[in-house]
């Protein structure tokens, strides 16, 4: 299966952010498409993932938070592809931990803006803190791709707040390029590097899934979440990682090898993983 490339590292430290073309094989995409339209379904039914979905700007749902504590077939295999963690022990370290995930979706014909902005917890220092964005649709312009400003994730903190709000006041910020995403390419994005996406007018639905990772040396340094919130998301990893292994998609030709960090528990296979994980603050 295919890497991240040095190329695509030393571009992605440049500008803040990186896309990474064909990682995503068919056969995944196809479960990716219908699992996440049936969760979309359930928010717009308001059924039981209706209460973890947030509205944007427009009122209209567009963010599903947890999503591996929303019963679904397809998100903790796509965590434990193993892109995702060679590129993280690369970029982040051997102790990586995966923290968020999200399912972002624009409706089609009035789908929920998404203004420029940072990512929260961005006020940090030099570490490579960024979110991996997998695509199972294309995305365009057309139907409101995520725009990015190149360079941004370098710029002080009040420069990129003041540019964020006048991009709140006319979204065409000097500098600013379109990701454009075809499906099961994966977009890499720095959480200080400036973002953002405009309403969907077009009648094409427009999906992305996203996981933010922290590592344990970071967050014994920045004091985000208690060690035992840690802890449960390493569970979580090596639950999925088990997962993808017993329950391979057809063209899987290899598994992530992961050792949980040194003084994190070990996860054995049959027992009860907490899907949700609140992030519980230091
Ligand atoms: O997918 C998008 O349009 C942007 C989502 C985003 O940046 C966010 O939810 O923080």
């Amino acid at each position: 299966m295919r890497k991240i490339t040095n190329e695509e590292i030393a571009f992605f430290d440049e500008n803040g952010y990186v896309i990474c073309r064909n990682v995503l094989h068919s056969d995944e995409l196809e479960n990716f498409r219908a699992e996440s339209r049936r969760l979309i379904d359930e928010i717009l039914a308001d059924g039981p993932a209706a209460a973890r979905c947030n509205r944007g700007p427009e009122r209209v749902p567009y963010y599903l938070t947890h999503l591996h504590a929303n019963p679904n077939q397809f998100s903790v295999r796509l965590l434990a592809h193993p892109f995702i963690g060679d590129l993280l022990t690369r970029m982040v370290g051997p102790d990586f931990i995966p923290c968020f995930e999200s399912l972002v979706f624009k409706l089609p014909g009035n789908g929920s803006s998404v203004p420029w902005h940072r990512d929260g917890n961005a006020n940090t220092g030099p570490e490579r803190i960024f979110n991996i964005d997998v695509y199972p649709d294309h995305s365009t312009v057309a139907n409101s791709c995520v725009w990015v400003v190149p360079g941004s994730h370098l710029w002080e903190f009040d420069r990129a707040m003041e540019m964020a709000q006048r991009g709140r006041e006319n979204f065409d910020l000097p500098g600013a390029v379109p990701a454009e995403m075809s499906p099961g390419d994966v977009l890499l994005h720095h959480v200080k590097v400036l973002h953002g996406s405009t309403q969907n007018h077009s009648n094409e639905l427009r999906r992305v899934v996203y996981f933010d990772n922290r590592s344990v040396s970071w967050n014994e340094k920045y004091h985000w979440w208690k060690p035992e919130a840690v802890a449960k998301r390493s569970l979580l990893y090596q639950r999925a990682l088990h997962e993808r292994r017993t329950n391979p998609y057809p063209t899987d030709d290899e598994t992530f090898p992961y050792a949980p960090p040194p003084g994190l528990p070990v996860w054995q296979p049959g027992e009860e993983i907490d899907l949700y994980c609140e992030r519980t603050p230091w």
